[in-house]
């Protein structure tokens, strides 16, 4: 029987078809996923806060003033969880974009646990 790499077994079913037994603990490990947090501070006007998670996270109207209004009141609030890749370009161009309308709101990224 042809063994291919990802099986441990081979196996025939009850139709007598060659079947495999999975590994019950794969050898690959999920990539990691990071928080994307938003930062609160004194200038920032509200409505342009709601108007970023609207435009780059995908949230409506009422998810975002919500939001917005956590970060207002905690401090941060995670605003997504993404690849790698994915967060690195949230962050950027949320700060790209506070930046060109002279706003000092900040994002940042961490690891998930
Ligand atoms: N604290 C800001 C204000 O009172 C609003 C604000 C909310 C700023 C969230 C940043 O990430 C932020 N205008």
């Amino acid at each position: 029987m042809t063994m291919t790499p990802w099986t441990s077994t081979g196996q025939q079913d009850d139709d007598g078809d060659a079947s495999v037994v999975l590994e019950t603990r794969p050898k690959t490990k999920r990539p990691p996923l990071y928080k994307v947090m938003l930062l609160n501070d004194d200038f920032t006007p509200m409505e342009f806060v709601v108007h970023v998670l609207e435009r780059f996270f995908g949230m409506n109207h009422a998810q975002a003033f919500e939001i917005m209004l956590t970060v207002h009141k905690k401090g941060l609030a995670v605003v997504g969880v993404f690849s790698h890749e994915i967060a690195e370009t949230k962050v950027a161009q949320v700060m790209d974009f506070a930046r060109r309308h002279q706003h000092p709101l900040q994002c940042t990224m961490e690891k998930e646990e």
